[in-house]
């Protein structure tokens, strides 16, 4: 039987309606594995569907998008961009489900943020203001080519993946772990010092990341384990 991958989707305004995306890539690699992903949609009406969606999967990938609302994590700040109460409520309620089912988590940027402020860390709201730009963790001009290091703990799944004690990734976020959620243990820090990569060691497999091995998968070998430890652990 193939394994189910709940991915809760993002939604934007396209031509004057709601709509609900995401990245093609992460269905293709899921499928490429045999993995149906699938996907819930941000609406008022999934929150009622909700039980039916956690009665039926094996593990749970988070994916890029906006701010978490800071009360997650009991802080306030004015945004550029608008939170979604939404997508919020729906993604913190599967995380819960799967962490406390010990299913397979797999998070990327705002999916490692999620991971980081459910069990107990915050974030920095603007990484830059922290970091007064040392090193850059979003560049616009070079959105795609940007790459900065990252410094990998040994004795890590990161480690025992990459094989390397420094890789350069990519990196397209403004926020970041600021307190590490003591559930978790770091697995790579960029140059200035910010967690870039968590486990959950106490759990079959929760990983957090703030890099996307996805858009850059050509570059190592270490990127693909990253989806079939995952999958392998469904
Ligand atoms: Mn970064």
């Amino acid at each position: 039987m193939a394994k189910k991958v709940l991915i809760v989707s993002r939604r934007l305004v396209r031509k004057n309606k709601l709509i609900n995306w995401f990245s093609e890539i992460y269905a293709t690699i899921l499928c490429a594995q045999n993995c149906i992903p699938v996907i819930v949609p941000i609406a008022e009406q999934t929150i009622t569907m909700l039980p039916e969606y956690l009665s039926d999967y094996d593990g749970l990938l988070m994916v890029e998008g906006g701010d978490v609302n800071p009360q997650y994590y009991n802080s306030t700040y004015d945004s550029p961009e608008e939170f979604d109460p939404i997508k919020d409520q729906i993604e913190t309620a599967c995380f819960t489900d799967a962490f406390k089912a010990n299913k397979p988590i797999l998070g990327f940027c705002r999916g490692l943020h999620i991971i980081n402020t459910m069990l107990g860390g915050t974030l920095h709201h603007d990484v830059h203001e922290f970091n007064h730009g040392t090193v850059l963790h979003i560049d616009h001009d070079h959105y795609d080519e940007h790459r900065h290091r990252i410094s990998i703990l040994p004795d890590t799944p990161l480690y025992s993946w990459y094989k390397q004690n420094t890789i350069q990734v990519n990196s397209y976020h403004h926020q970041g772990i600021k307190d590490i959620s003591p559930l978790l243990k770091p697995m790579a820090l960029s140059d200035d010092n910010l967690v870039e990569a968590v486990f959950c060691p106490s759990k079959k497999f929760v990983v957090g990341l703030q890099f996307h091995p996805e858009r850059m998968l050509p570059e190592y070998e270490g990127n693909q384990l990253v989806f079939s430890s995952f999958i392998n652990a469904l």
